[in-house]
Order: C-alpha cells, then sequence, then structure tokens
C-alpha cells in the first residue's frame, strides 16, 4: 500500500538552538476535512501561501536579475546569490546555475523563461526524492516505524497526523509507543493525537527507559493485532552521545523481536531551521538507519529552499511535507509542485 503518505517548563539542550514551540495540540478541522477542502484552497495553494516567504524574495530577486537582456556572467552570479539566499545552499545553487546557463548564456531571456526553466532544474532534483512510504505487512506483526529528530521538529505532531490519516482514511489499525519519556507533557500531547485519531497509546511512567516503551509497546502492538506502530522519541537529549545511546538502544531490544524492526526509520526536520537541517541529517545518519525524511513547517518557512540542498546532497526520500497543524496538514510531497511553488509560479 503506498502512503502518499511546549511549554517548556525546564530548559533542555538541544542539537539546534531553542526555539519557541509551544506544546498545545491545535484545534482539528472537521476529520473528513482535507488541506484540499478548504474554501478555496488547495495543498498546494498553502504550500504556496507559505513557501510565499521562501519564494517572494528569491521571486523578486528573479525579477531584478532578469530583465530581458542577454544572459550574462554577472545575471548568473546574481542567480548563484539569490539561489543561497533562498537556502538552496552553495554547492546545489553552483549546480543549478551551471544547468541552467547551458544553451542560453549570450543569449535574451526574459523572467518567465527564467522561472518555468528554474523549475523544471528544481523538480530533476526533487523527483528522485519524491517517494511515498511503503508501508507492507510484515509476517504477523506491525510495520514499524521509528520517528526521530531534534527537540521540536514536529515528530509528535507528524505522528499524530499519520496515525490520523491511516486510521480515518486508510481504516488501518494504528499504534503509538510514547518513547519521549522525559516529560509528561509529552506523552499528553501524543495521547491527545492518539484519541483524537483512534489509535492505540502504549506508555509508561515518565522516566521509564524509552527502549523498555519501545520493547514493550511492539509486543502489544503485535497482540492487539495492529497493522502499524510508530515510536515516538526524544531529540532533547544533552549530547549526541545520549541520543546515539538511547537511539540505538531502542534499535537493538526491537530487534530482539525480529531483526528486521524498525522496518522504516523518519527523520523528521524543521524547514524553518534551514541549513541547520544538513547538520541534522549527518548527525542522525551517523546515529541510525535513517531511511527517509518528513519535512515540516513549510505553510511558515523562510527556508524551504533547503528541501532542494537535502535532495541534492543526501538522496534521501521525502515522504512528507508538513503545511500546518491540523492533522490534514501533512501532504504527499509533489516535486514539480514545490519546484514551482519555490521560483514563485502561481497556479
Ligand atoms: N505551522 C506548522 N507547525 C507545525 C508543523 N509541524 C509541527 N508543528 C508545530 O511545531 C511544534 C513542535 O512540534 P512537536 O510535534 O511537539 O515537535 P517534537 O518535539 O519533534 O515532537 C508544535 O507547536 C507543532 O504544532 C507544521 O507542519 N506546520
Ligand atoms: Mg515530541
Amino acid at each position: 500500500m503506498a502512503f502518499w503518505n511546549r511549554n517548556k517548563s525546564e530548559k533542555e539542550p538541544t542539537l539546534v538552538a531553542e526555539q519557541p514551540a509551544p506544546v498545545a495540540v491545535p484545534e482539528q478541522p472537521p476529520v473528513t476535512a482535507r488541506a484540499g477542502d478548504r474554501e478555496g484552497e488547495t495543498w498546494v495553494s498553502r504550500l504556496g501561501m507559505g513557501l510565499g516567504k521562501s519564494s517572494a524574495k528569491l521571486g523578486q530577486d528573479l525579477g531584478d536579475l532578469f530583465t530581458k537582456k542577454k544572459l550574462d556572467q554577472d545575471t548568473l552570479n546574481g542567480l548563484e546569490d539569490a539561489l543561497i539566499m533562498a537556502d538552496l545552499g552553495p554547492v546545489t545553487a553552483a549546480r543549478i546555475v551551471a544547468q541552467f546557463s547551458e544553451g542560453r548564456f549570450g543569449k535574451d531571456i526574459g523572467d518567465d523563461e527564467v522561472r518555468a526553466a528554474l523549475a523544471d532544474i528544481v523538480a530533476g532534483i526533487l523527483l528522485p526524492v519524491a517517494k511515498p512510504l511503503v508501508l507492507h505487512k510484515p509476517g504477523n506483526g506491525p510495520f514499524v516505524i521509528l520517528v526521530c529528530g531534534v527537540n521540536g521538529a514536529g515528530k509528535t505532531t507528524t505522528i499524530g497526523k499519520l496515525a490520523d490519516q491511516w486510521v480515518k482514511r486508510d481504516g488501518r489499525k494504528v499504534a503509538i509507543a510514547a518513547g519521549d519519556t522525559f516529560r509528561a507533557a509529552a506523552v499528553e500531547q501524543l495521547k491527545i493525537w492518539a484519541d483524537r485519531a483512534g489509535a492505540m497509546m502504549i506508555s509508561k511512567d515518565t522516566g521509564a527507559d524509552a527502549a523498555a516503551v519501545a520493547y514493550e509497546a511492539y509486543q502489544q502492538a503485535k497482540d492487539a493485532g495492529a497493522d502499524i506502530l510508530m515510536i515516538d522519541t526524544a531529540g532533547r537529549l544533552h549530547n549526541k552521545k545520549n541520543l546515539m545511546d538511547e537511539l540505538e538502544k531502542i534499535v537493538r531490544v526491537l530487534k530482539k523481536h525480529d531483526d528486521t524492526i524498525p522496518h522504516a526509520t523518519l527523520l523528521v526536520l524543521d524547514s524553518t531551521t534551514g541549513q541547520n537541517a544538513h547538520a541534522q541529517v549527518e548527525t542522525f545518519r551517523e546515529i541510525t538507519n535513517v531511511t527517509g525524511l518528513i519535512v515540516t513547517k513549510l505553510d511558515g518557512s523562510a527556508k524551504g529552499g533547503v528541501v532542494v540542498g537535502l535532495a541534492d546532497r543526501f538522496g534521501l526520500p521525502i515522504h512528507a511535507v508538513g503545511v500546518g497543524e491540523g492533522a490534514a496538514d501533512l501532504q504527499p510531497f509533489d516535486a514539480h509542485d514545490f519546484a514551482r511553488s519555490l521560483v514563485g509560479i502561481r497556479g
């Protein structure tokens, strides 16, 4: 089956700069509503509105650069700067500019043609990674998904959205394990999502061993006949060693049940952290076998271009993107729509 798809009471160190992340689970749109059902609004337009922050700047820069004249080196340098400013990263920006100038250098080129050409090039980078998460039913146990990422990236929210969609849209039986055992509020937040989705929630007391939660959750999910088990984890560990130890232990104990577990390990990245997302991918790949990405907060990000750099550099599948806080705001990642939106092509 193809899935297209804080109340910070204490100060805790993270891998990235602290960012305000209210813990409150927002009001949901009606369960049957999808982003596309909102009046006159498709998820792409929602992405467009959000990416507006990224594309407004890039769009403006492109407009200033290309005023119907021959494509020269100065303009290409300006284009490279504009792409870097839009968070695509220097290596990817240089690659795009090189491809763009091919066959166009010294020729007259207008604004629309520039946007269309750039959208094509960006889509070409994104297409290979725009892959749905493919679920299967392994033997008699659930399909196990380990969800990792730094504090505030959107792990818990993403798990809630996935659960909601898989239960309500696909009729799957979903279990969720509260592997972020640091704070009661973290478990509570997950429970609200699980209850709303109609998913089974498996948790232990605050401070419990996350690996023990994961180990027992698998057995309980299996006994209950769950199709999917998602394991939430903490990203607020004190340093990389702690993070590594905890995730490794979770994976190790899961493998005692079955060597093929976890079947997927998703890294959740907050697009508003821009280039820092690269460091997060590197760190988590050292720690665990990341099989795919989910990029969140594209609805309000001025740094959506980072997605292009991530795709270009790591080639990891991007399964879905977060475009809001509601259950319907997790959407399949569409390479062409994203590319067009980024360079400011509407509709
Ligand atoms: N606008 C927006 N907010 C999001 C999105 N995903 C998560 N959030 C918010 O980001 C904050 C942190 O999310 P959370 O799931 O608690 O992060 P975690 O620490 O990784 O579990 C919460 O306020 C979420 O509502 C998204 O796609 N768009
Ligand atoms: Mg969380």
